[in-house]
């Protein structure tokens, strides 16, 4: 692959989006990559996922304008309707996710962050929905992704002035969820990461899956998921060894069954 770098170290995946020249910014190859990468793994038993960008000055400074430049809205629709699919493959990926973020996340970089389950910023973090700056609204999910994360007011705020936000502020908001100030963003989001595959990787993945598929429902149809979910618990081997080690004071052997 060009634009997409992909390792995987104990069970925790990393994918780099990997244009650096052009500060990441995602053009259709890099976006058929990354739906490619996604596919691939869905399936793959990975513990947790980490995302982010090559080299320090940006995780995707957005869309690739020069490829947008001179699109008809035949053409610009069917990028917005690739873009939202790749997002959601990455939104309902079934392992944890984590946007580690150094530099630029703005526009379809901000929205890539936010299809994330976690997203982690590093001190030069910048955030933001520039694209009425460019005549355009957000199209790869960001009028929904960012009114959720900080609701509806502010993020009509930052969709409408295009103004940058800086890590603390971001973490101050919710468009991320931690600032790390000491050593390197990536490391920390492995390290989060490591700490997740810890836990029962069947739990894990249905903490997500009744977080995804009830927010937003009504709370007794979203108690009903929780429910069914924590009784299908109680049909794998972890639970039993979750419990057991417990009572039995040791730690816990995970087989993800
Ligand atoms: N697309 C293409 N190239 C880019 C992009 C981008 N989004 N961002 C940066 N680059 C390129 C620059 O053109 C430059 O290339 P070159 O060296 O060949 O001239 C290189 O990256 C370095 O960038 P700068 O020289 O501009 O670096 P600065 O440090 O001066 O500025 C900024 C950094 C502030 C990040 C600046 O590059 C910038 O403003 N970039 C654009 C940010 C932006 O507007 N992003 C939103 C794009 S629109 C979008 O994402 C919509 C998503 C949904 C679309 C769905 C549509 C159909």
């Amino acid at each position: 692959m060009d634009t997409i770098e992909f390792a995987h170290e104990d069970g925790i995946g990393v994918i780099t989006l990997s244009r650096e020249k052009a500060l990441n910014a995602l053009n259709s190859t890099l976006l058929n990559e990354l739906a490619h990468v996604l596919s691939e793994l869905m399936n793959s038993g990975l513990r947790a996922l980490v995302i982010t960008g090559a080299g320090d000055r940006a995780f995707a400074a957005g869309a690739d304008i020069s490829e947008m430049a001179s699109f008809s809205a035949e053409e610009a629709e069917a990028f917005s309707s690739g873009g939202q699919a790749v997002l959601e493959l990455l939104e309902t990926f079934p392992a944890p996710t984590i946007a580690a973020v150094k530099g630029f996340a703005l526009g379809g970089g901000c929205e890539v962050a936010m299809a994330c389950d976690m997203v982690l910023a590093g001190p030069t973090a910048v955030f933001g929905q520039p694209e009425v700056k460019l005549g355009v609204i957000p199209g790869f999910g960001g009028t929904q992704r960012l009114v959720r994360r900080v609701g509806r007011q502010r993020a009509i705020e930052l969709m409408m002035t295009g103004r940058n936000v800086k890590a603390e502020e971001a973490v101050a908001l919710g468009i991320a969820m931690d600032l790390i100030q000491d050593g390197d963003v990536v490391d920390a989001a492995k390290d989060l990461a490591k700490r997740i595959a810890r836990n029962g990787p069947s739990a894990v993945r249905w903490v997500k899956r009744v977080v995804q598929e009830t927010e937003g429902r009504d709370a007794e149809s979203g108690m009903a998921a929780e429910r069914a979910h924590f009784a299908l618990c109680f049909a794998t081997a972890d639970q039993k060894e979750g419990m057991s080690a417990f009572l039995e004071k040791r730690k816990p052997e995970f087989v993800g069954a």
